[in-house]
């Protein structure tokens, strides 16, 4: 798969060089490139802002270095016919919420563009021109507000980008945590010393009973589930 992003704050991004995506980069499993908005840019200041029309607070991230940085990055361009395969992921507290779900259906795409936005947004004829040219979608990372969409892109290309085969060294591991599955939080778990400032790990868990275990882990589940997210269970257990 291959990712970019396009920021007025590209170095965000080198947080991916990282750990595991970075040796996922290094195996040639995902190609990851950051990209410059105001490279886009033609004047002496390299403005990417300007003020809303029809009045309002804050400012707006202008069209037209977005447009240049589109055509570039998708590799269209006004004047032909010829789309992208890519899909273009404007990241926006408006859009729908990311999650699991998503994150899988995301990481079977060959190629995927971040656009952040910051500031109050991108002028929306961006978002039309992109879906022209490709496939775009408008994602939020959750019910709060960031001041960009750089920390959402690179947390949507981490859930993405581990699901990719290869990248995590177990995939039971994917199968057994949570939101994966059943769609249940993961159960708690416990490893040496069986002792640790007076606590103990719980009996069930050293008997070397597998069904048991299995058992118990299944009742921490669903017990931490309904406790904390009882959104995630279907509505005849709540
Ligand atoms: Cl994708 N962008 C911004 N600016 N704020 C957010 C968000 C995205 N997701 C949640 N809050």
């Amino acid at each position: 798969m291959r990712i970019d992003a396009i920021s007025i704050f590209p170095d965000y991004f080198s947080a991916l060089d990282l750990s595991l995506l970075g040796k996922a980069r290094d195996k040639g499993l995902i190609q990851f490139q950051a990209h410059d908005l105001r490279n886009w840019t033609t004047d002496k200041h390299k403005t990417v802002d300007d003020t809303p029309y029809g009045g309002g607070a804050g400012m707006l991230m202008k069209p037209e270095p977005w447009g240049l940085a589109l055509d570039e990055v998708l590799g269209v361009s006004p004047d032909t016919d010829a789309t992208s395969n890519a899909t273009v992921i404007f990241t926006s507290p408006a859009g729908e919420v990311f999650n699991q779900a998503l994150a899988y259906e995301l990481a079977q795409e060959e190629r995927i563009v971040f656009a952040c936005g910051r500031y109050e947004g991108i002028d929306q004829r961006v978002v039309d021109y992109a879906a022209s040219k490709a496939k775009v979608r408008l994602i939020s990372i959750g019910d709060y507000v960031l001041n960009g969409g750089e920390v959402a892109a690179i947390a949507m290309t981490e859930a993405i980008a581990r699901l990719i085969p290869g990248v995590i060294g177990n995939a039971e591991s994917l199968a057994e945590e949570s939101h994966s599955g059943e769609g249940l939080l993961e159960y708690p778990s416990y490893t040496k010393p069986a002792e640790w400032r007076g606590m103990e790990v719980p009996e069930v868990l050293l008997s070397g009973n597998h069904a048991k275990i299995a058992a118990w882990r299944y009742e921490q589940q669903v017990e931490r589930t309904k406790r904390v997210r009882p959104d995630l269970l279907p509505p005849e257990s709540n």
